[in-house]
């Protein structure tokens, strides 16, 4: 299939969203151009709800269709346009990769999530501690989850550099111990070294900061 021109492939995503970052991972890698456009009315508007009846973002129109849900948005990516291929392997790989991007984006981001509320408000010591140790024991699950070598990127591989720049971020901002052991440290590096990783991260950073900041 040809490669889409911006037109063809619409982007619903506002600049802070942890899961239209990790969409832009797979656009990136795949050299696809997008238009990306903020949802109509803003952030959780009923004319946004109009289009996308969840109200969450990513969502993303192509041929005039409209879909939302980073999963599901990332896999009608990567068969639509396969190369390079993102779900790489036998079925038992590409369930495994399915595996971890799933407990990603419905165990580990939950936890990060979590403190959001937290965040800009009085401190509350002991909430956020208890908020802290549940994030810690859902990258201790990732963690056995994760493959030996890191080769490729995959769709697997996608929301893990964001969630852990928010993690780092949070550290600092609730002033808590590092929780990113050295063996997700050491995969974040391999990922890091992917250009579609690297590049949206540092324009996804900034951002993270300066709203941080404004909390
Ligand atoms: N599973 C969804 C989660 C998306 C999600 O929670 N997005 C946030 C922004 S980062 C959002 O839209 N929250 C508002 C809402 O869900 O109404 C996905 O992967 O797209």
């Amino acid at each position: 299939m040809r490669r889409p021109s911006p037109r063809m492939l619409k982007l619903f995503a506002v600049p802070i969203s942890l899961y239209c970052a990790k969409l832009r991972i797979v656009l990136r890698h795949k050299q696809l151009e997008w238009e990306e456009v903020l949802p109509p009315g803003g952030y959780g508007s009923q004319a946004y709800k109009d289009l996308v009846p969840g109200g969450s973002l990513p969502a993303l129109e192509h041929d005039g269709e409209l879909l939302s849900d980073s999963e599901a948005i990332a896999e009608y990516l990567n068969e639509v346009w396969p190369e390079p291929d993102m779900l790489p392997g036998n079925s038992l790989e590409r369930a495994r990769l399915r595996e971890r991007s799933r407990f990603h984006d419905t165990r580990l981001e939950p936890a990060v999530r979590a403190l959001f509320p937290m965040i800009g408000r009085a401190p509350n010591a002991q909430a956020v501690s208890e908020k802290w140790q549940a994030l810690s024991e859902r990258l201790a699950q990732m963690e056995t989850l994760l493959p030996a070598a890191t080769a490729k990127l995959t769709l697997a591989d996608c929301g893990l550099p964001v969630t852990s720049m928010w993690i780092e971020e949070l550290t600092d901002y609730f002033r808590m111990d590092p929780i990113l052991s050295p063996g997700l440290r050491h995969h974040l590096k391999n990922l890091h070294a992917h250009k579609a990783v690297s590049d949206e991260l540092s324009q996804y950073g900034p951002r993270l900061k300066t709203w941080m900041a404004s909390k």
